[in-house]
């Protein structure tokens, strides 16, 4: 009944420490010290190594130690057992909190203000209300939703947009590819909360900015993209800043990470970049949740928030 914890390019201390201290009773091993492959019932990772988790013979449930499962499904030789992902109050508000600072931002001007402030010039730029500000929350899941409750508690105007069409009070919901085009027309921030899969590869294009707003209050669209890296095109988010289609960007995540050391992106004067940390997992918090999965596990029940393999999320 041992567990295996497998995190690339993450400490595995904290986790090792936490996992031993809420569940003495459960053998945890990292997977860099030897271990016995046939004792391991449990997976718990972030980005293993492809052909890892298929050595296991017993391996009984994979924990994907973030709420995005696009690295991991890349391993072709993954056993069929459930892979459950996170989905937890910490994270979640971890991007809520990202997206509200981000969304504040670049409503209320902020790069302007810093470039005049380099400059010693005391000048004020037009503060629109939220009201008049169109937010369009692309990718209307766990963490779009908390998001979206937060901006429109702030007053502005929000939209999701899902494969389902997901509803929540006070929320414009938009479904699909048929509804894209509305949903983009309407939006004058763009906020990215979308899985990487097969379906939404590249989606953040060159036709896709063209389509955002371009008579809202901030004199163009917006573009906050903390979901994948592989969901933008950067040349393409480049081209439109210097046209001026997009007055400003956040990008959270890149094509390659890190993001080269030679990127334009980093000197943009208009573009806030971060090192894909809008919501990390905190051993803290998620450790309690891996344990109590298991617990259920143990007990016969089903383990909650499995991986649907075929949608990719
Ligand atoms: P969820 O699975 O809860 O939500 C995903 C949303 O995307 C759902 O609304 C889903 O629609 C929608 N969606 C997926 N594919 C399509 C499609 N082809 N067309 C339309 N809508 C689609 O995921 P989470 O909210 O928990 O997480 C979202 C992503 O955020 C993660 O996959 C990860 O990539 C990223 N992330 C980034 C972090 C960071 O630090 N930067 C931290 C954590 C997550 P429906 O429900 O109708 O199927
Ligand atoms: C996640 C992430 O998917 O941190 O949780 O990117």
């Amino acid at each position: 009944m041992t567990m295996l914890l497998a995190v690339n390019g993450w400490n595995p201390e904290p986790w090792l420490e936490r996992f031993r201290r809420l569940a003495p009773d459960l053998p945890v091993v990292a997977a860099t010290e030897p271990y016995d492959p046939a004792a391991i019932r449990y997976v718990a990772c972030w980005k293993p190594k492809p052909g890892l988790i298929a050595s296991l013979p017993g391996v009984e449930v994979i924990f994907n130690l973030g709420a995005g499962v696009d690295a991991l499904l890349t391993d072709p030789t993954l056993p069929p057992v459930p892979i459950v992902r996170i989905v937890n109050d910490d994270l979640t508000s971890r991007m809520r909190d990202y997206v509200v600072l981000h969304v504040l931002y670049h409503h209320r001007q902020m790069h302007r203000l810093a470039e005049a402030q380099r400059r010693h010039d005391w000048v004020d730029f037009y503060q629109p209300p939220p009201e008049r500000v169109r937010v369009g929350i692309l990718g209307f899941g766990t963490l779009g939703q908390a998001a979206g409750r937060a901006l429109a508690h702030l007053g502005f105007q929000v939209a999701g947009w899902s494969r389902s069409g997901a509803e929540i009070a006070g929320v414009e919901a938009f479904a699909g590819l048929a509804e894209l085009p509305a949903f983009l027309a309407r939006t004058d921030i763009l906020v990215v909360l979308l899985p990487l899969t097969a379906d939404t590869r590249g989606l953040i294009d060159a036709k896709l900015l063209s389509s955002l707003a371009q008579d809202g209050p901030l004199g163009g669209a917006v573009l906050i993209n903390a979901g994948r890296g592989g969901l933008q095109v950067e040349a393409d988010i480049r081209a439109a800043l210097d046209a001026g289609t997009l007055v400003s960007a956040t990008l959270d995540v890149f094509e390659q990470e890190p993001l080269a050391k030679d990127s334009p992106l980093w000197d943009h004067p208009r573009v806030i970049v971060t090192p894909h940390n809008a919501a990390d997992s905190d051993p803290d918090a998620l450790a309690g949740y891996v344990v109590a999965q298991i617990r259920r596990h143990e007990r016969g029940e089903t383990v909650e928030n499995v991986v649907d393999r075929t949608k990719g999320y």
